[in-house]
């Protein structure tokens, strides 16, 4: 039996208080609902496959099938992901705040299957697929055998819709995120290794405008000695019993 978790009354009242919320996610918070997360030694996605051989244009050029196959992989076990408890009580957390900003790296699409409203999502969304030439999101695709499905306007190669290293983040996303971060009262970090930047330069951002910073991990990162408040367990678990705190 997992011990209950305890929350300051100055958490919970800056909670309360707050004009703006906002949190960031990263895998950690999709791993309850069975998607791998990235740098877990033994099951993360990177412990398998070479992000750099798969998530970046580099390897696009060199074997598109193959990276298109990944995406298509990963994309079907998103499909038959469902949101976790983590998720939800983000959504409920969104309709208790005044003003609530939810900045997220993944491209799992659960924080919206959850219910979540305002989600910026800095890395793209794996459900989504986009010309590699035009950069237009194509809403029907047939793979026909061992081609990449071709964009039915110009005929360049179709790619998902998201982020690969070395490529700019969706600028309305990250100009939304930055004002977030600099703007919040709060800001809840959860489920991320913060190694990844721009995204791991949100809560120092943060931070430096005077909000409290909230980190949920069951591991220690980056992040860890500088975050006003450490919640080391799983998102599933800590955030229910912080949205059952804030309900009393
Ligand atoms: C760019 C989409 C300009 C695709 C992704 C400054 C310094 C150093 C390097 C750089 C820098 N600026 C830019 C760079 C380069 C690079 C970068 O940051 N590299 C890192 C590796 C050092 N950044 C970029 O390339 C960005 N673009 O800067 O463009 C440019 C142009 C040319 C040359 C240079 C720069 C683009 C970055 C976006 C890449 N796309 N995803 C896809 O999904 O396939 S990144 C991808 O990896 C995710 O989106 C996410 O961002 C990252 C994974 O991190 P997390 O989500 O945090 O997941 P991770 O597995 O690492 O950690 C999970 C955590 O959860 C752990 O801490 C674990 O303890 C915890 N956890 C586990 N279970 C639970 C849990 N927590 C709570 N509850 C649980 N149950």
């Amino acid at each position: 039996m997992t011990a209950p978790v305890s929350f300051k009354p100055e958490l919970i009242a800056a909670l309360r208080d707050a004009r703006l919320i906002a949190a960031l996610t990263g895998a950690g918070i999709s791993a309850e609902s069975g998607i791998a997360t990235f740098r877990d030694a033994q099951d993360g996605l990177w412990a398998r496959f070479d992000p750099r051989e798969l998530a970046t244009p580099e390897a696009f050029a060199r074997n598109p099938k193959r990276v298109w196959d990944w995406y298509a992989w990963r994309r079907e076990r998103v499909a038959a992901a469902r949101p976790n408890p983590g998720h939800y009580a983000l959504a409920e957390l969104e309709g208790r705040a005044s003003e609530f900003a939810l900045i997220t790296q993944n491209v799992d699409g659960l924080h919206q299957r959850a219910g979540s409203r305002n989600v910026i999502e800095l890395h793209g969304n794996i459900a989504r697929v986009k010309c590699s030439r035009e950069g237009t999101c194509v809403e029907r695709w047939e793979t026909r055998g061992e081609e990449v499905p071709r964009c039915p306007s110009c005929g360049a190669l179709l790619r998902p819709d998201v982020v690969w290293f070395e490529e700019l983040l969706p600028a309305d996303a990250l100009a939304k995120a930055e004002d977030a971060a600099r703007r919040c009262d709060v800001l809840l970090v959860v489920g991320t290794s913060a190694e990844v930047y721009p995204a791991a330069a949100l809560p120092s951002a943060a931070s430096a405008a005077g909000a409290i910073v909230v980190e949920v991990n069951p591991n220690s990162t980056p992040l860890s000695h500088s975050a006003d408040y450490l919640f080391s367990g799983a998102a599933g678990v800590v955030l229910p019993a912080l949205l059952e705190r804030l309900r009393v």
